[in-house]
């Protein structure tokens, strides 16, 4: 008797338990086991992490194409935590795997059909993850209606290492978020997200990303509508994959020059050693950007900005911007360099063409001229304000890009252009004093994702949490109705075939004409477009 009563109290203590801290979901693939989360305004948020969305893709599926998952049957599977990251450099090694192409899944209720964010994380295609705690916070977005998808995709030399041949074509990374949104459009409806309502979102080189699925055939009828933050694919960036697919295979003893002799010695090398060849690609700090995107054939037609420029792109409505400073204070670490600024200032077309991205083009010595001419009036770096050199960084590699996207896409759909010029107590570019400098790139996030690069996260009392309550209700009014909206009175005009405008979010939001222009019209002759 007495014995009976403890195995029911257990059961039902059991029961309890179960009902408060886990949720189960059924999927087309399985029953799904996920775990209650909440907002920073106090909602329950039910949130399933770490879904395979792909095969490893390990041994021969290195350097290829992601293969999708099978239904498990009658198990449940465990998505109580984040999934594995993508192996990279700088982080805890028992926290990665090449097992890493999972995504999560967040909503506040199982039943309806709400709109879907899918977000892609940045950190220069070789950095960073969907992790809830680390990466993308849900406690933000996730106070608003819709259904909140982060994902993970292959990094580094794992994500986008090429030969420009058959053995090794690249794009392993974008293609992992083409089957992602796959998975998004089967599976969705599941978890109370309406699959003909997706809008993906990304900031930096996930907003690059966002621009290439804009631009792919693939992604045809994944999306609906667009957010890119800080980055756009339709920049002057003349890639050179070969250069580091050489390099790291020198690094790691493998042939150089024969694609299948390349591959096969890279597909016998742990990730471990891979990732620790991440190298000093660019040595002094300034930019690091070594793996693209190809124009493969499959995956990609053409550039970017072709493609964009030609019309060829997904006809959805685009959210695109920038923030005030982005990169002009990342690189001030070097501002007393003064024997590294004066042989920059001596050599600058020696340098350039790396520092800037374009060191493939046949007039990189004319190019770099110019524009030492246009930003440093031919006088020395380190005889001026520092940012008049630090400036061109975030104008070659962002800002010119995001610019150029708006241009050719507000022929074709609405674009809801930005400036983030909003400087709180807290940013990643600090004075001597710990005070912040400037409006960085990546600062806007603090009040989108709540990442722990921030130095605190801000909670439902603090006094900057009316950003977070605004950035959210325009990204949720953006994928409900194509329009952001929130509750003041200025509203947010789209630029179109007829006008350009920006919106300028600082404490208090204006709208106006596109900042920098000068220094654009300056970009675009030095890139013209294709006739
Ligand atoms: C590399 O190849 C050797 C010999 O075939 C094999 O013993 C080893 O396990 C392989 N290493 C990896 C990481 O695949
Ligand atoms: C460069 O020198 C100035 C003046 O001494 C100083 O205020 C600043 O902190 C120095 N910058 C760095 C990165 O050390
Ligand atoms: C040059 C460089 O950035 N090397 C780094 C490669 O990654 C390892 C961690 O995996 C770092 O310790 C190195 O500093």
């Amino acid at each position: 008797m007495q014995f009976g009563l403890k195995v029911i109290l257990l059961i039902s203590a059991i029961v309890v338990v179960f009902a408060r801290n886990d949720v189960l979901v059924e999927t087309k693939l399985g029953k799904i086991r996920g775990s209650i989360l909440r907002t920073v305004h106090n909602n329950e948020i039910k949130s399933f992490r770490g879904i395979r969305y792909a095969q490893a893709p390990v041994g021969d599926k290195r350097f290829k194409a992601p293969v999708s998952v099978a239904a498990w049957g009658r198990n449940i599977l465990d998505a109580t935590k984040d999934g594995f990251q993508c192996p990279q450099p700088f982080i805890e090694h028992d926290l990665m795997s090449e097992d890493c192409l999972c995504l999560n899944v967040y909503t506040r209720n199982l039943r309806g059909n709400k709109p879907v964010i899918v977000y892609i994380h940045g950190g220069s295609n070789y950095l960073g993850s969907s992790n809830s705690e680390s990466d993308v916070g849900p406690d933000f977005l996730m106070d608003q209606d819709i259904v909140l998808v982060s994902i993970n995709y292959r990094l580094g030399a794992l994500g986008f290492l090429s030969t420009k041949t058959a053995e090794a074509p690249g794009n392993y990374g974008f293609l992992d978020q083409v089957m992602a949104l796959e998975w998004v459009q089967n599976h969705i409806s599941s978890f109370g997200g309406n699959p003909q309502s997706v809008t993906i979102a990304g900031q930096s080189s996930g907003g690059t990303a966002v621009t290439l699925l804009l631009a792919s055939p693939l992604s045809r009828g994944l999306f609906h509508k667009a957010i890119t933050m800080s980055g756009s694919y339709t920049n002057h960036y003349h890639l050179d994959s070969l250069k580091w697919t050489r390099k790291i295979a020198s690094e790691l003893a493998c042939p150089l020059y024969n694609p299948k002799d390349i591959i096969n010695c890279l597909r016998n090398v742990t990730w471990e050693k891979l990732i620790g060849v991440n190298g000093t690609f660019e040595a002094y700090g300034f930019s690091d950007e070594e793996w693209n995107y190809e124009v493969d054939g499959h995956f990609l037609l053409d550039t970017p900005t072709n493609l964009f420029a030609k019309g060829n792109f997904h006809r959805v409505p685009i959210m695109a911007g920038i923030t005030k400073d982005e990169l002009t204070y990342f690189f001030n670490k070097q501002e007393n360099n003064t024997g590294l600024l004066n042989d920059i200032s001596i050599n600058f077309d020696k340098y350039a063409p790396q520092l800037f991205i374009f060191d493939r083009i046949d007039n990189a010595v004319d190019t770099s001229n110019r524009i030492k001419k246009f930003y440093l009036k031919d006088k020395k770096i380190q005889d001026q304000p520092f940012n008049n050199f630090a400036v061109i960084f975030s104008d070659a590699i962002i800002n010119h890009g995001v610019h150029r996207l708006v241009e050719l896409a507000r022929k074709y759909v609405d674009v809801y252009y930005y400036r983030f010029d909003y400087l709180g107590r807290f940013s990643l570019i600090l004075d001597d004093n710990d005070k912040p400098r400037g409006v960085g790139h990546a600062d806007d996030l603090q009040y989108i994702l709540g990442t722990k690069w921030f130095e605190k996260k801000i909670d439902s009392r603090d006094s900057e949490i009316f950003m977070v309550d605004r950035i959210t209700r325009w990204w949720a009014s953006f994928a409900k109705t194509g329009v952001p909206c929130d509750e003041s009175r200025v509203k947010w005009l789209p630029s179109n075939e007829d006008n350009v405008y920006t919106m300028y979010n600082d404490k208090d939001i204006k709208l106006g004409a596109e900042p920098f222009s000068d220094r654009y019209r300056f970009w675009d002759e030095l890139f013209p477009l294709k006739k």
